[in-house]
């Protein structure tokens, strides 16, 4: 089985480009399966329901989506497997922007929109920085040159990365992109494999569900500011 992930910020097309891409693959109904991360609510299941596409969401509530897409992929993978799919997307919404779950050796793709600002390519930091491919939704609705002008940040942020511009609604561009994934490896297992970059482990009280303010109810990793005197 194939594995790819595909991250990006909420709202930013992942899903309509999946739909899209597995429209123009051409694969037998059942060969494909989808995993969606996501933080509080998702409707994407019935999406990919309506397109026949077996989905399994998980909710990962008080931690971020990227720990939790960590702790789990694993048991992604054997679901795919034991549902004799070729191909297993996963979907997360990058909520937190300081982690990315992509896996060294396995396709990794990060989903943004051209409207969401220039600076956004900076402000996704690994989840843009360590993608083996960076589509670009939303284009029809911007001019040629705001489009090179996001395409020439996100070169500043990534320059190994492929740039892809795929429209979710139409799919144009989806083809290329399919033709983008056929160097994906399979594989039947990640175990021993690594992340691409650590999730920190900026563990504290709050993370875990604490709402009361002050010191005594500050536990684990702190970074305290300095306030200067005035
Ligand atoms: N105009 C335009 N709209 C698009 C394009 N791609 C996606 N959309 C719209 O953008 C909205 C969000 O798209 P989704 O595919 O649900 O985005 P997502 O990243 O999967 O969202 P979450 O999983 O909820 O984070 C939908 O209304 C889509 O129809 C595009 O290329 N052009
Ligand atoms: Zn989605
Ligand atoms: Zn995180």
């Amino acid at each position: 089985m194939k594995l790819i992930t595909v991250a990006g910020p909420p709202s930013s097309g992942k899903t309509s480009v999946i739909l899209r891409l597995i429209e123009c693959m051409n694969m037998p109904n059942g060969s494909i399966g989808v995993v969606k991360f996501d933080c509080l609510t998702s409707f994407d299941n019935l999406c990919y329901e309506e397109a026949g596409i077996p989905v399994q969401t998980g909710f990962s509530g008080k931690i971020c989506p990227d720990h939790y897409f960590v702790s789990n992929i694993e048991d992604a993978v054997q679901w795919g497997e034991q549902s004799g799919f070729k191909l297993l997307i996963t979907e997360s919404a990058g909520l937190c922007n300081r982690c990315s779950p992509y896996i060294n050796g396995i396709l990794a793709i990060c989903v943004i929109d051209n409207l969401s600002g220039v600076n956004t390519p900076r402000k996704i930091g690994p989840m843009m920085k360590f993608a083996d491919i960076v589509v670009v939704t939303k284009s029809d609705i911007i001019s040629q040159a705001e489009r090179e002008v996001f395409a020439f940040n996100i070169k500043q942020v990534n320059s190994m990365a492929k740039i892809v511009f795929v429209n979710g609604i139409t799919g144009q561009g989806a083809f290329l992109l399919s033709k983008y994934l056929q160097q994906a490896r399979d594989i039947h297992t990640l175990r021993d494999m690594k992340l691409r970059f650590t999730i920190p482990t900026a563990v504290c009280s709050y993370c875990t569900g604490e709402t009361k303010i002050g010191e005594a109810y500050q536990m684990g990793m702190m970074k305290k500011m300095e306030f200067e005197k005035i």
